[in-house]
C-alpha cells in the first residue's frame, strides 16, 4: 500500500525512513540536514564509514534519535533537463531504498520527494517515477506500508494525482 502524507520525515515513526543524500553521505541542507539535526551527531559518525555512495544507489545507517530504526540514504540524480538518465537513476533510487528496508526486516518505509528540492527534478515527473517504481516492486509483495511525504501542501497534491492515475 502506498499513501500520501504531508509534514516533517523526521518525526515519522515507521521501521526506515529514506534520505535524500549527495554522494559524500555527510549531510547537506534539505531533508538531508533535518534527518542529521533530528538523528544526532551518531549519524553523521556512522556515515562517515559508508565511503559515501553513487548516484542513482542507496546505504542504510540506524536511525540514531529517531524514531524511525533506520535511514535509508540515497542519492538522487541532479536535473540536467531530463536527457542524462535522470529518470532511470531516480528509479533506481527507489527499488535499492527499498531493496535495503526488506533485507533489513522492514515493512514500513517514508520516502521524501527524492532531487524535487535542491537538485531540481520537476516536482510531477519525479512523483510519477516514484510511484510507477514503487507499484512494481510492491506487486506480488503483501503486508507493506509505503509512504510518500510530502514537506508542503503543492506537492502533497502532486503525489496524490500520481497515485490516482
Ligand atoms: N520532511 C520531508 N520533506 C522535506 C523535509 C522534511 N523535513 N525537508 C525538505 N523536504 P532536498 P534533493 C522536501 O533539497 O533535491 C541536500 O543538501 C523538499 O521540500 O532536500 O534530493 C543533500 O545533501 C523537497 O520536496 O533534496 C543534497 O546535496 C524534497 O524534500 C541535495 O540537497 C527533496 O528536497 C539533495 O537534493
Amino acid at each position: 500500500m502506498i499513501r500520501v502524507w504531508q509534514g516533517d520525515i523526521t518525526t515519522f515513526d515507521v521501521c526506515a525512513v529514506v534520505n535524500a543524500a549527495n554522494r559524500s553521505l555527510l549531510g547537506g541542507g534539505g531533508v538531508d540536514g533535518a534527518i542529521h539535526r533530528a538523528a544526532g551527531p551518531g549519524l553523521l559518525e556512522e556515515c562517515r564509514k559508508l565511503g559515501g555512495c553513487e548516484t542513482g544507489s542507496a546505504k542504510i545507517t540506524g536511525g540514531h534519535d529517531l524514531k524511525a530504526r533506520h535511514v535509508i540514504h540515497a542519492v538522487g540524480p541532479v536535473w540536467h533537463g531530463g536527457g542524462q538518465g535522470e529518470a532511470a537513476l531516480l528509479a533506481s533510487c527507489y527499488r535499492t531504498a527499498m531493496d535495503l528496508a526488506e533485507a533489513a526486516g522492514c515493512r514500513s518505509v517514508a520516502f521524501p520527494a527524492i532531487s524535487t528540492g535542491v537538485y531540481g527534478y520537476p516536482s510531477e515527473a519525479a512523483a510519477e517515477v516514484a510511484v510507477d517504481t514503487l507499484s512494481a516492486w510492491l506487486e506480488g509483495r503483501e503486508g507493506w506500508e509505503v509512504t510518500l511525504v510530502a514537506f508542503d501542501t503543492r506537492t502533497a497534491e502532486i503525489l496524490g494525482k500520481a497515485l490516482e492515475r
